[in-house]
Parts: C-alpha cells; sequence; structure tokens
C-alpha cells in the first residue's frame, strides 16, 4: 500500500472510531434481554463460578471479582502502595516496593497470567506486571497477598508481559521501549535509535515454591515488543512476540511507526536458547536490579540488589529467533489451545493473519527466507501463514479460545467482539461493546483447557455507561454467555482502575487450593513477635523506641504507654493474637504520617511514627472486629525532649509512676 492510501486508512479509521465512541452502537439498550439478569444472577449468600483475577491499568492493582456476578471481591495491592491494607507504608512490606532507583509507590499493571501446569491453569500464582519501572510480581492464592516482585534490568516499559510456559518453567518479558543496555553509554543522541538501542525479552525462572530468577534475558534489534504468547502442545518450547516500530523510529510513532505494512512476529525458541546456555554462549553482564521477597513466616519482605545477568545475542545465535511479518503494527500474539495457531492482531489492520506452527517449523527447515532483519531470518509471509480473517472488523486487539475450535477476537476501533472458526477462518457471528474493547477474558482461555461458558471484554471507554461522575468516567467490563451460537451480553460492571488483561479459574480450583484462613501464632517468626499480653514491653535504644504490642477483641496491650519524647523515632510492632478466621485489627495513631496497619490473624506489622508535638496521642482500632471495638483504643504521651517522665505501659491498672 504507498503511504497516500496507507494515511487515508488510517484517517478513515480514526474518523469511524470518533464516531463509534461518541454515538450510541443500534440497539445497545435492548442488547440486554429475555433470561441475561437471570443468567448473571449470584443469589445473596451463593458463590459465584469463577475468581477473575483484572489488572488494574494505572492503579497499579489487581482486582478479585466473579463470574458471573460481576461483584468485587479484594483489590490486592502489587506495584502501588495501598493506604487500606498498609502495604508500602508498613516496615514489613516497604522492601517489596524496592527497585534500583530506590523506593516506587506506584506501577501501571497491565496483564495478570496464572501459573499453569501442563498447560492448564493450576490456581497456585498469579503472576503481573509493572509498565514503567519494568518489574513482575507474584501473588501467591494461598493468601491473595503479594509474595515477590522481580525487576528487569535492559527493560523499559515492560508490556509485552508476563506471560507463562505451560509448566510454568519460565514467566516471560519483552521490553516495550528498546533502549542502549544498562552496562552501555545511555548518554546517546535520541536519533542514534537504530545503533544504540536494543530489545532485551527475559525469562525469568519460576522455581517450585515460585521463586523467581532471571534465567537468562535475549539481546535483539532495537523495536517495540508489544505483546507476547506461550506455545503450547506441540509448540511448547517457542514463545512468541507481536513487534511493532520496526521503522525504528524515535519520534512522532503514531506516524513514523505505522509506516510499513507489515510488522512482525518473533519467534523465539527457548528450549534452543538453554541449550546455548548450557554449551556456554551466554555472557554474564553487569546489571542492577532489585529482587524482593516477601516471607510468610517472617512476616517480613527483603529487598536484594542483584548485579548481573546473563545475555545471550540474538545475531550470533542464528536459529533462536525468527521474525514473520504480520500486518499493521501487531498488538495481540496468541496462540490456540492445541498450540498449532498464532493468531498476530494489527491494530491498524481490517484481518487477522493466523499462522501455522507446522508450517513455521517447514519454513525453517527449507530456509524459506525473504532475508534478515537486522540480522534475524525473516520467514516468508505465506511460508508460516496458516490464512486471513477476511473482514473481521476493524482495529482487531486480542483474541482469546474457548476450547470448541472457536477464536473470540476484540476490535478496538469498531467496538465488537467477533467470534471466528479457527479452522476455516470463517466469522461466526459478532456482539457490541460499549465502548472501545481492549482486552478479554474467556476463563482458561490462552491455555491449553478453557473453560468457554463466559468470556469477559474489557472496555477502554464507558461514556453513556453509567451515572456521570465528572470528567473521569468509570473503567469497564462486561461479560457474555458464549455457551450457545450466539454470544450474549449478560452483564456490566465497572472496574478498579483501567482494565487490561484478565484471568479467571473455576472457583473449586482456588479455593480448594489450601486457602490460609490465618496465620498460626506458633509459627510466627516476626523479629517483634509478642505471643502473649505478659510479653508485651517498651523499650529504649537512644532516640529509637520499639513497642511490641498485641491485639485481641478488645484491646490493645499495652494501652496507656508514657515516657516517649519529642525526638524519638518510635516503632508500634502490633501481632494480632487472633486464630481465627476474618478478624483482623486495625492500628492508628493520632498525626501518623503514614497509613494505618491492617493486622491479619497471627500476624506482626509495624507502624513507624514520629512525633511533632508534645501532648496526648490517641490510637485505636480501625477495623470494626467486636462489639466492643469501638472500645479498643489506647493513649500515648508525648513529653518534651528533656523530659525526665519514666518509659512506663500498662493495660487496666494505673502504675504509681505514671499518675505524675
Ligand atoms: S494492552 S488493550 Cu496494555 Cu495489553 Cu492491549
Ligand atoms: Cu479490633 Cu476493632
Amino acid at each position: 500500500m504507498n503511504k497516500d492510501i496507507f494515511v487515508k486508512a488510517i484517517i478513515a479509521l480514526v474518523i469511524g472510531s470518533a464516531l463509534l465512541t461518541s454515538c450510541k452502537p443500534k440497539n445497545s439498550s435492548d442488547a440486554v434481554s429475555g433470561d441475561a439478569a437471570q443468567k448473571a444472577y449470584v443469589a445473596p449468600g451463593k458463590y459465584d463460578e469463577f475468581y477473575n483475577f483484572v489488572s488494574g491499568g494505572f492503579s497499579g492493582q489487581m482486582s478479585v471479582y466473579g463470574v458471573p456476578s460481576g461483584r468485587l471481591f479484594r483489590v490486592i495491592p502489587v506495584f502501588s502502595v495501598d493506604p487500606e491494607k498498609g502495604y508500602g507504608y508498613n516496615e514489613e512490606t516497604k522492601p517489596m516496593l524496592n527497585t534500583s532507583h530506590g523506593f516506587v509507590p506506584w506501577d501501571d499493571l497491565h496483564h495478570t497470567e496464572m501459573s499453569q501446569t501442563n498447560g492448564e491453569v493450576d490456581g497456585r500464582w498469579v503472576f503481573g506486571n509493572a509498565n514503567n519501572t519494568p518489574r513482575i510480581a507474584r501473588i501467591d492464592l494461598k493468601t491473595f497477598t503479594t509474595k515477590e516482585i522481580i525487576e528487569l534490568p535492559n527493560s523499559a516499559g515492560n508490556h509485552s508481559s508476563p506471560f507463562i510456559t505451560e509448566n510454568t518453567e519460565y514467566v516471560v518479558a519483552g521490553t516495550r521501549f528498546s533502549v542502549p543496555a544498562d552496562n552501555s553509554n545511555g548518554d546517546v543522541p535520541i536519533n542514534t535509535y537504530k545503533q544504540n538501542f536494543k530489545g532485551h525479552l527475559s525469562f525469568v525462572k519460576v522455581g517450585k515454591e515460585g521463586d523467581m530468577s532471571i534465567a537468562f534475558q535475549i539481546q535483539c534489534p532495537g523495536v517495540n515488543f508489544d505483546l507476547s504468547h506461550a506455545g503450547k502442545g506441540k509448540s511448547h518450547g517457542w514463545m512468541f512476540f507481536s513487534c511493532y516500530n520496526t521503522e525504528q523510529a524515535n519520534t512522532l510513532l503514531e506516524v513514523n511507526a505505522s509506516q510499513k505494512d507489515k510488522d512482525f512476529i518473533m519467534a523465539v525458541n527457548w528450549k534452543k536458547a538453554e541449550e546455548y546456555i548450557k554449551a556456554g554462549k551466554g555472557k554474564m553482564t553487569p546489571a542492577k536490579y532489585a529482587h524482593n521477597v516477601y516471607n510468610e513466616s517472617t512476616h517480613s519482605a527483603t529487598s536484594e540488589m542483584k548485579t548481573q545477568v546473563l545475555v545471550l545475542d540474538s545475531k550470533e545465535l542464528k536459529d533462536i529467533c525468527y521474525m514473520i511479518p504480520c500486518p499493521k503494527s501487531p498488538h495481540g500474539c496468541d496462540v490456540d489451545p492445541t498450540g498449532e495457531y498464532i493468531v498476530g492482531s494489527g491494530k491498524l489492520a481490517a484481518l487477522i493473519p493466523v499462522f501455522s506452527f507446522d508450517k513455521l517449523q517447514n519454513a525453517i527447515k527449507n530456509k524459506q527466507f525473504e532475508g534478515e532483519y537486522d540480522g534475524i531470518p525473516v520467514i516468508k509471509y505465506e511460508a508460516a501463514l496458516h490464512g486471513e480473517v477476511q473482514k473481521p472488523g476493524l482495529g482487531p486487539l486480542h483474541t482469546e479460545f474457548d476450547g470448541k475450535g472457536n477464536a473470540y477476537t476484540t476490535f478496538f476501533v469498531s467496538s465488537e467482539v467477533v467470534k471466528w472458526d479457527i479452522k476455516s477462518l470463517q466469522v461466526l457471528d459478532r456482539v457490541p461493546t460499549y465502548y472501545s474493547v481492549g482486552h478479554l477474558c474467556i476463563p482458561g482461555g490462552d491455555s491449553k483447557k478453557p473453560f468457554g461458558k463466559y468470556l469477559i471484554a474489557y472496555n477502554k471507554i464507558t461514556k453513556d455507561r453509567y451515572l456521570p461522575t465528572g470528567p473521569e468516567l468509570c473503567q469497564s467490563a462486561q461479560i457474555y454467555d458464549i455457551s450457545g451460537d450466539k454470544m450474549q451480553l449478560i452483564l456490566d460492571f465497572p472496574t478498579i482502575g483501567e482494565p487490561h488483561y484478565a484471568q479467571a479459574a473455576p472457583a473449586d480450583l482456588i479455593r480448594n487450593n489450601g486457602q490460609l484462613k490465618f496465620y498460626k501464632l506458633a509459627d510466627n517468626k516476626h523479629p517483634f513477635v509478642t505471643k502473649g499480653e505478659k510479653e508485651t514491653k517498651v523499650v529504649r535504644s537512644g532516640k529509637r523506641v520499639d513497642i511490641s504490642m498485641t491485639c485481641i477483641r478488645s484491646h490493645f496491650s499495652p494501652d496507656n504507654i508514657e515516657g516517649i519524647k519529642m525526638g524519638d523515632e518510635v516503632y508500634f510492632h502490633i501481632t494480632n493474637l487472633e486464630q481465627d478466621w476474618d478478624v483482623p485489627h486495625g492500628f492508628s495513631i493520632k498525626g501518623a504520617n503514614n497509613a494505618e496497619l491492617l493486622i491479619m490473624p497471627g500476624e506482626t506489622a509495624t507502624l513507624k511514627w514520629t512525633p511533632d508535638k508534645v501532648g496526648m496521642y490517641p490510637f485505636y482500632c480501625t477495623d470494626f472486629c467486636s462489639a466492643l471495638h469501638q472500645e479498643m483504643q489506647g493513649y500515648l504521651r508525648v513529653s518534651p525532649a528533656g523530659s525526665t517522665v519514666p518509659i512506663t505501659f500498662s493495660l487496666g491498672t494505673n502504675l504509681s509512676s505514671a499518675t505524675k
């Protein structure tokens, strides 16, 4: 296509999208009909069929919903501080947000991906990516808390992440922004992109207990890696990445990265990469990245700074990376449940190419190449192509599968989900979304075993769908019943943050996977754990005061504390003595420049507090825990710096020394 026609095509797409996002699609009021309400209705006291783990976009968090009800169960803090839970504020979790740039209180979480065994969702962990300061987090589904975060060196805009291989061997990440490698000189002119900028792919090994470490990185040409999915079954051992900006532009990408008719899907043979590493072909390179781990028995996180990473060069090792031409700045890159078909979705395309893994293998064997891209062999488009879905819609983004031979693709520009047959490439059905759908999720829909009953669409724009809330309108998702031939919209529900990718699993898989109800007090190894009220104490060492406190329905011990002086740094280490499900206590003290503590049964958490004025400071429990919750309170007296008021602490008695 020549440039003029192409520009016109883009203008047409943009105008189309403007119309579609500002006008109501036809039938939007009666799009929900008949038995829809009944299908989404989960009666009070009844459980949902699926857990849905939804990325929170620029909120940096992950949220957990029930499907089909759309009810919000929990927001799991991952990359952003959360004052509600004290995450990133209490001393125990601050190290989780440490990076090579220091403490980072926010990020942008785009994709969630659940752990798999034999290509099936196994309910152990869910991973999330930090887009801005590149990191991967692991959330443990026994506790629904973030257990580990690893930073990715040589990366920027960690978008193509975190995608998982079929036995959770690796969590894989591709950098969106190519940048000069960390150990090279980054102080170069921006317009030297072609010479100096590199794209790195990270293969993060996941151990038996979920422990993450960067096994290796592959250095690739400077392009934008957008999304990715692992091969499965016959294509296990391969990873597929969509690449755009193969023009290698460094300015006005909306025009300059849309010049070429085709960009690429990059196929990476990671089993081959492993062989090269065994043969000593990798290079240990200096790098600085944080690895943060939350220890469940000390209830505390630690942060370790790593200093090197193993890097393979894609140019030198010719047979690990191959480029497959793919039309128009591909975004989604999805592999069907059999592992044979790879779907590339060009953001600006009006068709969907589907590639065949078998054909790809033949093309490689028979060297059906059309040249090289920056040292990487480019396979002939037709040689790897299974076929194209013709006229599916405008602006395809992402595809999931139902396990019955059907694919479902979202179309941002034409605001719809389209169902098509993977083998025959025939369009079977289409439904409107409200509006501008991005990702979609079918439970297990990117695994070998999808549960093809519901499809959830995550929309970028809501416009007139909900009561207005000022300039910023809510974000939303929509649930469709896909059990029949025709898709049927059954529910709209608002989401926390902007939803991108999501994963879902049958409720029982997660409920019956060793869910924790409380932490065993006997196993608590926190350095300041207080296992009974007799052990509570207040210890001064210089200007530091450590208060070892307990809480249980419905008091803190101690609840009267004196002898704190201006200039002191006070640490409240509070152990929740409860050994019962659903009885957290909260803690906060007047004037704290900090969030509350929310302490789970059997857990110890620490609040750092520096008094700023002489006087009386009440503290109280913030979580309604019993009929006498409102009595769960105490006082702390702050005296001037030179005061002789001794340290005293008590519960239920007035000590003589404390009456002065
Ligand atoms: S993206 S709407 Cu950040 Cu995954 Cu495609
Ligand atoms: Cu403890 Cu309210």
